[in-house]
């Protein structure tokens, strides 16, 4: 399904408004403070009704109706080294199974399973079938015990103001869990003899957009060519130690259709017009250490390098 993406590619060129990106940031900031304030005023709301147990006044608050994910399993802890099933579906507002998704080009479609350990020692990244039903089943392999969790990235195919969310779930792997370390930034990553190179220590502040500049090698130093993979050149997810928020953008081939991604309303879409060069657009909502995992196909062979940045 991908093999289409390359043709595409070629056909416009892509302009950069970095300007453009930071209004967008900026209005990005105005979001969060509304946000922010929407918050309090729950709070507010929600303090007088607590009443302390005095004869105050009472607020009941029926559940909210929400998109939320249903009959998720594996429920108990899995084996590691394993072929375990993974399956749910995603429950609308109203109840049902969601069985509407985005389709076509670009990486921007179906769902997305993302699931990582907690330590972000692992990844795995895959995009599963959909049932007719809705429900998604997906076989992954855990290849060391602990904790994980599951991001479930949704494209429902809808006409209103939501174009992509995220749902959540955890799976434990049975057994010793030996969580590492992260290991601080190396800018050279060599994957399967793959070459991974960024090329600066980056300058991150949260919630501004930036661009990070990696050179790509094969084993035997030429510049690597990517292969459109799910629907973009390269896939950049992006982790938060501790508190595992999540962020994930592209590297679109140029003109490529439907690869742009869109956090908050801003467009982050990296680009790579060369071979061996990857440009990866990041917008990370808070400050912190993440963990970018950098994933492309070269010559038939997904690789995954994995950065450390700290973001002020
Ligand atoms: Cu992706």
């Amino acid at each position: 399904m991908d093999a289409g993406d390359g043709g595409a590619a070629v056909r416009a060129r892509r302009v950069h408004r970095r300007s453009r990106l930071v209004e967008r940031a900026r209005a990005d900031r105005r979001r969060y403070q509304h946000l922010l304030e929407a918050i309090a005023l729950v709070a507010l709301v929600a303090g007088c009704g607590g009443g302390g147990g005095s004869a105050g006044p009472t607020i009941t608050v029926a559940p909210a109706l929400t998109y939320h994910l249903g009959g998720f399993t594996p429920s108990k802890p899995v084996a590691a080294g394993k072929p375990t099933r993974v399956s749910f579906t995603i429950v609308q507002p109203d109840g049902k199974p969601l069985t509407q998704f985005k389709r076509g080009p670009g990486p921007h479609t179906g769902v997305h399973l993302i699931i990582v350990r907690r330590d972000l020692a692992v990844i795995i990244h895959h995009h599963p079938p959909i049932g007719a039903d809705g429900r998604i089943s997906d076989t992954v392999t855990f290849p060391e015990p602990g904790p994980y969790k599951v991001v479930v990235d949704v494209y429902p195919k809808t006409t209103g103001p939501i174009t992509n969310f995220q749902e959540f779930s955890s799976i434990r792997v049975a057994g010793a869990y030996q969580p590492h370390a992260l290991p601080p930034l190396k800018t050279t990553q060599i994957v399967d003899g793959y070459r991974f190179t960024l090329k600066a220590i980056p300058h991150l502040r949260a919630i501004d957009p930036a661009f990070l500049d990696f050179t790509v090698t094969t084993p035997s130093g030429a510049p690597a060519t990517f292969t459109p993979w799910y629907g973009a050149l390269a896939h950049a997810i992006f982790f938060r130690k501790g508190s595992l928020a999540y962020f994930h953008t592209h590297v679109c081939a140029p003109g490529a259709v439907g690869c742009t991604s869109i956090f908050a309303g801003a467009s982050v879409t990296g680009t790579s017009a060369t071979p061996g060069r990857l440009k990866v657009g990041v917008l990370v909502p808070v400050s912190g250490t993440w963990r970018l995992f950098l994933q492309c196909k070269l010559d038939g062979h997904i690789l995954t390098a994995p950065f450390t940045l700290q973001v002020r």
